[in-house]
């Protein structure tokens, strides 16, 4: 029996600080994505863009907040719309959009594992931990923030409330090179599992990704992963509005999908903040678009795989 996706758009561009994201469903959806995961002999379902109504703006103690009750309203949204998608398929994948649509994407995944009594464990791949609370934020963009909702930490009364959190010690953070003095203090407290780009830069991305899976495996878990564009080296990605240098090679972004595919763990799939208004004649979205056939089994030759556990 071949293995099923369901393809989810999410039209967010309120959690940015710069317009375009919006687009971003489009131009994966213009590059062909749904063709080359068919390709693979996956058997995908197109579920087309959530919505939502138009939002009368909300108070905030923080005055910086922007866009809040747009991004309430999208998580409200997408906690159904994600749950619906893991129960019906093997391995959704949620196309953003800014990465705001982790507060709603990985809540509902999460609700799916409870369903099911596994653990949920998250692998970021960014350049950022978007560990903010709605108070520590001080762009007060959004998007600087799902990590720490969907976590469970103070400061999201502003939030729907979360049904099921993920536990700290199921989150994996990879690629990490902007940090705020606030999320570096959240980092030190929770004790998470952060392989920031030094670390890369001395220990590659493979044994970080394999001791991290084989973490996932033995609690018997389930694994989202949200990758964001800017954990890319932005030289080959350039479409995306907060571009940090010294970001993942290209064959650094490959291995750690074809890793992930090997390990046959991965659960449901986030790729954000592609803003196509930035993209030079489609190369960020058909980059994406490969890497995402490499995680749904695209390989160059046939090839024994390691097994996890
Ligand atoms: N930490 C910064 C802020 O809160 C930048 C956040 C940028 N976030 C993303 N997603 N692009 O990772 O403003
Ligand atoms: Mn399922
Ligand atoms: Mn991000
Ligand atoms: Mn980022």
């Amino acid at each position: 029996m071949s293995r099923s996706s369901v393809i989810l758009g999410a039209p967010i561009e309120t959690g940015a600080s710069q317009p375009g994201c919006l687009m971003g469903p489009a131009s994966l959806r213009t590059a062909g994505l749904v063709a080359a995961l068919e390709a693979l002999g996956w058997r995908i379902e197109d579920r087309g863009d959530v919505t939502i109504a138009p939002q009368r703006p909300l108070d905030h103690p923080n005055p910086a907040l922007r866009n809040l009750a747009e991004t309430r309203a999208w998580i409200e949204a997408l906690v159904p719309a994600a749950l619906e998608a893991a129960r019906a398929c093997d391995l959704p994948v949620f196309i953003g959009g800014d990465h705001s649509i982790s507060a709603g994407t990985v809540p509902g995944v999460a609700r799916h594992a409870a369903e099911l009594g596994a653990p949920l464990f998250v692998l970021w791949l960014d350049a950022h931990p978007d560990l903010h609370s709605l108070h520590s934020t001080e762009s007060g963009n959004l998007h600087g923030t799902p990590v720490a909702y969907f976590t469970g930490q103070p400061g999201f009364e502003a939030f729907p409330p979360l049904e099921v959190p993920v536990p700290p010690q199921n989150m994996c953070f990879m690629g990490i090179r902007s940090v705020d003095p606030a999320e570096r203090a959240t980092i030190a407290t929770l004790g998470l599992e952060v392989h920031d780009m030094r670390s890369i830069d001395e220990f590659g991305v493979l044994v970080p990704l394999r001791g991290f899976l084989e973490r996932v495996a033995a609690a018997g878990g389930r694994l989202h992963v949200s990758f964001d564009v800017d954990f890319l080296e932005p030289q080959i990605a350039p479409a995306v509005g907060t571009t940090v240098p010294g970001g993942a090679t290209f064959r650094e972004a490959h291995l750690i999908m074809e890793t992930l595919c090997d390990s046959g763990l991965v659960t449901s799939l986030d790729l954000v903040e592609l803003n196509p208004f930035l993209d030079e004649r489609g190369r960020t979205a058909k980059l994406l678009r490969d890497l995402t056939a490499s995680l749904f089994g695209r390989r160059v030759l046939d090839r024994m795989t390691r097994s996890y556990g």
